[in-house]
Formats: structure tokens, C-alpha cells, sequence
């Protein structure tokens, strides 16, 4: 792997190195104004004991909120308790493909709540990788970890779930902070606040409470193409009446998807997410296009 920023203190920037060293680097001349993010991977120079950074290579993606550069893989977690909410699970697939960024659920709590399985198994294993775990007992880790190595991850999901937890599991050591759970619940707020990049040997991965706060306005897809974000309702298409079909003001006969959902092969709550979705992006649209 190449050198990687993984943290960012004032004018002190922590880069992991090809070899799994970490140094302390300083960005040279104009650099740092022109920005240099958490996850870039950059060219260093060394004088002395002295590291600079002289070059950030283009970037794959660059995230705004939370800042991270060259995501590879979001790592949405998802539990039983708290309450489970479909809604930002969906909304994160979106943003992970809008980003180029591949979407991995892990299901996290095992030991104390299976309820969600069965439906994360009908409507999610047909379209992205699940991983089942607990960060309390370690079901589940060597899967997780084969799935993340080499590749720089994110944590996403809901406050609670257990996001740090799997970070403290996965390195072995309090290194996130963990928050008590009926507390979060009760006030609503995010232990976890700022953005590092945690890493060991092969595995490297961003913890931050940047994602709950995602919005529609924040997917950059044009309420029109968000069909083809849509795995499960690709192979409805060509059966829709209309090849341009958007599964949303069709009659239900006219729509492959909507006659699926009618029939129980598909979904409900997803298609009623979805159209939520819909509508949210098609009012931004015409809000900035008129
Ligand atoms: N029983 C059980 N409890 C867990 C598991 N994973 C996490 N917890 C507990 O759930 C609570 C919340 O875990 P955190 O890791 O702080 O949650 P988080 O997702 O990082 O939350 P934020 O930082 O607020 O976004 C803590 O009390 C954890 O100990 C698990 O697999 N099983
Ligand atoms: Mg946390
Ligand atoms: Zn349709």
C-alpha cells in the first residue's frame, strides 16, 4: 500500500507508511492550503529525522462530511437494538455507490438479538455483501477483517450500533471510545466525534459519527437515475410497460417493481423507503433546476 494520511492535528500530519510504520510528517510550502484530507496518500520526503509531505496523488473520491479521501469500502453496521432503521441503511448504499465506494452490511449484536436477520437475509443478501458479528463474543471477525484488508474502510451506521466497539475489537484495545448505550438513546448524541483512521498491519479503518447526519441532499444522484441504484429492481425493468419506467406514478400493472411489491415478491418497506427517497431527490432537483 502507499503512504496514507490517517490523522490530521493542526499542522501535524500522522502518515502510515508503505511498511506499516507511522511518522509524522509536515506539508510542504502551499500544500496544506490547498487541503490535504484524512485517507490521502501522498509522496514524503525525508531530511534527517524530518518527514514532508511533497505531493497528494489524485484522489479516487474525496468525502465532504466526514472529510476522508480514497474510500474503498463503507462498512454500514446495522443491529438489533437500537431500533433498526431501514431508512439511513438505504440512504448509506446510495451514498456508498454515488461515491464509488463498495457497501458491506455487517449485523452486528449477534449474541444478544437475531430479530433482524431473517429480513436482512430476504431483502439485503440479494444485493450487497452481509457479514454477521458481535463485537462482544468475535463471531464473525476473521470474515470481516478478510473483507476490509488492503482496503481503506469506513464505519457507518446509526449511533449505538456498536461502530467503535468494532474497532476496539478488531485492534484489540480501547483505541475508540465506547459510549453507554441507554445515555446515547437519551440524548441523541454521537460519542464519537472526530476523524482517524485506524490502522494494524493490513487493515485500516475511519470510525466517525459523520455519516448519521446523512441527508438526501447529500446523495448526488439525480432523482431520475436513482432506479438504476436499485440492484433488486434491475431484473423488474425490462418487464415494466415503460423502458424509462421510475416504479413510482405508473399504474400498478404497468410496473413490474410495484406489481412485485403488490404480489410479495418484493419488499414493501423498501419500495415505500424508496419512493421516499424519490420524492426527496426529485424536490431538491427542481429546487436547484427550477
Ligand atoms: N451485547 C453487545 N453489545 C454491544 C456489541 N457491540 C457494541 N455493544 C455495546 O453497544 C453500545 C454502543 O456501542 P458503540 O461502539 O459505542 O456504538 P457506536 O456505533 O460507536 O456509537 P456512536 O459512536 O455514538 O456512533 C456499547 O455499550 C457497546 O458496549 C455487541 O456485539 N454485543
Ligand atoms: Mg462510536
Ligand atoms: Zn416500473
Amino acid at each position: 500500500m502507499e503512504n496514507i494520511v490517517i490523522k490530521i492535528m493542526s499542522n501535524n500530519f500522522w502518515v502510515r507508511l508503505a511498511n506499516g510504520e507511522i511518522v509524522v510528517a509536515k506539508p510542504r510550502g502551499t500544500l496544506k492550503s490547498r487541503g490535504i484530507f484524512v485517507g490521502d496518500k501522498v509522496f514524503l520526503n525525508k531530511v534527517l529525522n524530518d518527514y514532508t509531505i511533497d505531493k497528494v496523488y489524485t484522489r479516487k473520491n474525496l468525502l465532504v462530511r466526514p472529510p476522508l479521501a480514497n474510500l474503498d469500502e463503507l462498512i454500514i453496521v446495522l443491529a438489533g437494538i437500537p431500533k433498526p432503521d431501514f431508512y439511513i441503511l438505504d440512504k448509506l448504499i446510495l451514498f456508498a455507490y454515488a461515491y464509488g465506494i463498495e457497501p458491506i452490511l455487517v449485523v452486528n449484536k449477534q449474541d444478544i438479538n437475531l430479530d433482524i436477520n431473517e429480513y436482512v437475509k430476504t431483502v439485503y443478501e440479494p444485493i450487497i455483501k452481509v457479514i454477521y458479528i458481535s463485537a462482544k463474543s468475535g463471531l464473525g471477525f476473521e470474515q470481516l477483517k478478510d473483507a476490509i484488508k488492503f482496503k481503506i474502510s469506513a464505519l457507518a451506521g446509526q449511533s449505538a450500533v456498536g461502530k467503535s466497539a468494532i474497532v476496539n475489537r478488531i485492534f484489540g484495545k480501547n483505541i475508540s471510545k465506547e459510549g453507554d448505550l441507554s445515555e446515547k438513546i437519551n440524548r441523541g448524541k454521537n460519542t464519537t466525534r472526530h476523524c482517524e483512521i485506524f490502522t494494524k498491519w493490513d487493515l485500516l479503518i475511519a470510525d466517525t459519527a459523520g455519516f448519521t447526519a446523512l441527508d438526501e441532499t447529500l446523495l448526488p444522484i439525480p432523482y431520475f437515475e436513482l432506479p438504476l441504484y436499485y440492484k433488486d429492481y434491475i431484473s423488474y425493468m425490462p418487464k415494466c410497460k415503460y423502458s424509462d419506467c421510475k416504479h413510482i406514478n405508473e399504474n400498478v400493472c404497468d410496473c413490474a417493481v410495484k406489481c412485485a411489491v403488490q404480489n410479495g415478491q418484493l419488499d414493501n418497506g423498501r419500495y415505500k423507503r424508496y419512493t421516499e427517497i424519490y420524492k426527496a431527490l426529485e424536490q431538491k432537483w427542481v429546487k436547484t433546476h427550477g
